[in-house]
């Protein structure tokens, strides 16, 4: 079971109605093209494809607001901060971050992002990077760096180098502070406005 999948079940067993989303989510047509691209299959421009995948999260976006009205607790496998980190890492020329952020914005933001960070060296070692075209070590440490450009005041990061055990009291304990300050009735708030 995944870490989000597993930050859920604690989460319904608190008695908390949540739900486990991923992006990009593969099974839409648009996220067919991603999955193609993703594994090789297929190549694409970075910019069209950087534009997928925003599009995947917003053909989602009626949804993750009917659920978040209905009172359900979203926790979301990637978002748009890989988003913009992974095409930003890319170096492509124009693509800077604020461009690799702009197409997002707008979308309904989180509360809290949980960052698992890891070396990349660190994580070569324990799993061993798989076959999609992201998966090496040099553009995992580009995306660590991008990423640490991207921390926000909802932004938590937790040192996954540590035992699973400790990594997951910490995401739980991020998480029912997010929920706890959820259920006081913040207004939604939007990405990057
Ligand atoms: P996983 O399915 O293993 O998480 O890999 N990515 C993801 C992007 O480049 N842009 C995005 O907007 C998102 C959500 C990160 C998915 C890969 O796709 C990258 C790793």
């Amino acid at each position: 079971m995944s870490k989000s999948q597993r930050l859920v079940e604690y989460l319904k067993s608190k008695g908390v109605a949540a739900e486990l989303w991923r992006f990009p989510d593969r099974f839409t047509a648009i996220g067919r093209m991603i999955d193609s691209y993703l594994s090789g299959k297929t190549d694409a421009d970075d910019a069209a494809v950087h534009l997928l995948f925003s599009a995947n999260r917003w053909e989602k976006r009626e949804a993750m607001l009917a659920a978040l009205h209905a009172g359900q607790t979203l926790v979301v496998d990637r978002y748009a901060y890989s988003g913009a980190a992974f095409t930003a890492a890319k170096k492509v020329p124009g693509l800077d971050l604020e461009w690799c952020k702009a197409p997002d914005k707008g979308l309904p933001a989180p509360d809290a992002v949980i960052y698992l960070a890891m070396k990349p060296e660190a994580a070569a070692l324990r799993g061993g990077y798989g076959n999609e075209r992201y998966e090496k070590e040099e553009m995992q440490k580009e995306v660590a760096r991008q990423f640490s450009l991207l921390a926000d005041d909802t932004w938590h990061t937790v040192d996954a180098a540590q035992s699973i055990e400790d990594v997951e009291i910490q995401v739980r304990d991020i998480a029912d502070s997010a929920v706890a300050a959820c259920s006081e009735g913040p207004a939604l708030r939007l990405l990057w406005e």
